[in-house]
């Protein structure tokens, strides 16, 4: 009687505890069926967040395994069946090893952008929430279920979302949310850490194993090699004006990658993708390339045998010099950057500017995000960084912590007259 009495209590308390926690009763096909997630399920995972010691290494699973496996599932068959479904400049027979995308936007639209968030939930948490309430000069971005209100603002994410802190499990239960509301007015980039192996030594496989176990975490791994797959490595976006002559603005995680050429996917009105299977740097830019980097990086073909620069590479900081630096990549000078952007142009399409994010490593880089709000800028707007998650890295750095940050980009028709406005968010979450 007493086991009977048990097991129904029991019962009961596992019916109220599913009740009360959507995120680990939910199924993900709720959010990707195009119903969309309720108000409060999305409420309840962000106070959670809210409530986490802003500390490393906590490891609390906020978000249930077979909502997350569910939800990433959803995730890239949304994404594959939208992909091989859009135009490229040569159909590709399955998803590619990597990929750039197009997108032509309005003359006045604005560009959100977020740099690097490393596993920082609460950095998101505060985006999102920065996003969502109207500022001084703008009407809010984001509705309460996550639905961009203009259809001339963009979001991109610029890659590296897990790693190093331990809300990498959350941060995707809230962009996958993000992407799948608004397929057409989200990207999200792929960072060098968008990245199996990375993820096995910086923190994510880790951050797996201890929420959910290690069974469920190769499982949850193999989907994120999935997530990571239909992710482009970067994204051109073309301003659309009255004249023919269209300025473009890369946005990519790391830097240029001299081995591949866009002038195809811009040279084409209707194509939004182009695949990156081959990478040739030896033709043209061997006078750039033969004094510092090794011939493997130079020689190299195919993806398998090197670092593409768009997810690893870096830019010099005022006074060095270009570089090759060993499992990371090219450090690209002034004039090789000016140089690779010219040789993109075609008449009436001009690449002008990067927006990219990647490069906090070194104290000199820190310095610079800091005294600047989180975002520099070199080479009279050539290159603009954009690092999100600055509270985590200020933590680890045991340096005065400063809020999350963001860069709104305003394209005008010109590239003289666009915008660039650094934001922090105020600090809701602490
Ligand atoms: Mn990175």
């Amino acid at each position: 009687m007493i086991t009977i009495l048990s097991k129904l209590l029991l019962l009961f308390w596992a019916m109220i505890a599913i009740a009360k926690s959507p995120f680990m009763g939910a199924t993900a096909s709720d959010i990707l069926g195009g119903k969309g997630l309720t108000v409060w399920q999305l409420t309840d995972l962000r106070k959670k967040i809210e409530q986490q010691p802003y500390e490393c290494k906590v490891y609390q699973a906020l978000v249930g395994f077979v909502f997350l496996n569910d939800l990433l599932k959803a995730f890239v068959a949304q994404q594959e069946r939208m992909l091989l479904s859009e135009n490229w400049v040569e159909k590709p027979r399955g998803l590619p090893a990597a990929f750039v995308q197009k997108i032509t936007v309005p003359a006045d639209a604005c560009i959100v952008t977020m740099g690097d968030l490393h596993g920082d939930s609460c950095s998101l948490n505060d985006l999102i929430q920065c996003w969502q309430k109207p500022d001084r000069d703008r009407p809010a971005i984001l509705d309460a279920q996550l639905r961009i209100r203009t259809p001339k603002t963009y979001i991109v994410g610029l890659g590296d979302y897990v790693d190093r802190a331990d809300g990498g499990t959350e941060i995707w239960a809230l962009l996958a949310q993000l992407k799948a509301v608004n397929p057409h007015h989200v990207v999200l980039l792929r960072g060098n850490h968008e990245n199996k192996s990375i993820n096995e030594s910086y923190g994510f496989l880790r951050e797996l194993c201890c929420k959910y176990g290690a069974k469920k975490a190769v499982v949850l791994m193999n989907q994120f090699v999935n997530v990571y797959r239909a992710l482009p490595s970067a994204l051109l976006v073309e301003v659309k004006n009255a004249s023919q002559a269209r300025d473009c603005v890369l946005f990519c995680h790391g830097s240029i990658e001299v081995g591949i050429d866009l002038r195809p996917v811009l040279s084409s009105p209707a194509a939004q993708y182009q695949a990156i299977d081959r990478i040739d740097r030896a033709s043209l830019w061997a006078q750039f390339l033969a004094d510092i980097a090794p011939q493997e990086f130079v020689y190299a073909s195919t993806l398998e045998e090197t670092l593409l620069g768009l997810e690893w590479g870096d830019f010099c900081l005022d006074d060095e010099r270009i570089s090759y630096q060993d499992g990371r990549g090219l450090k690209a000078d002034k004039v090789l950057t000016q140089t690779w952007l010219n040789h993109m142009s075609i008449p009436g399409h001009r690449v002008r500017a990067i927006v990219r994010a990647h490069q906090h490593g070194s104290d000199n880089d820190i310095d610079l995000l800091k005294k600047n709000g989180g975002v520099y800028q070199l080479w009279d707007k050539t290159v603009t960084t954009v690092v999100s998650c600055m509270p985590l890295l200020c933590r680890m750095r045991k340096i005065d912590i400063m809020s999350t940050a963001f860069l709104t980009l305003h394209v005008a028709s010109t590239f003289e007259q666009w915008r660039y406005q650094t934001q922090c968010t105020p600090a809701y979450a602490r």
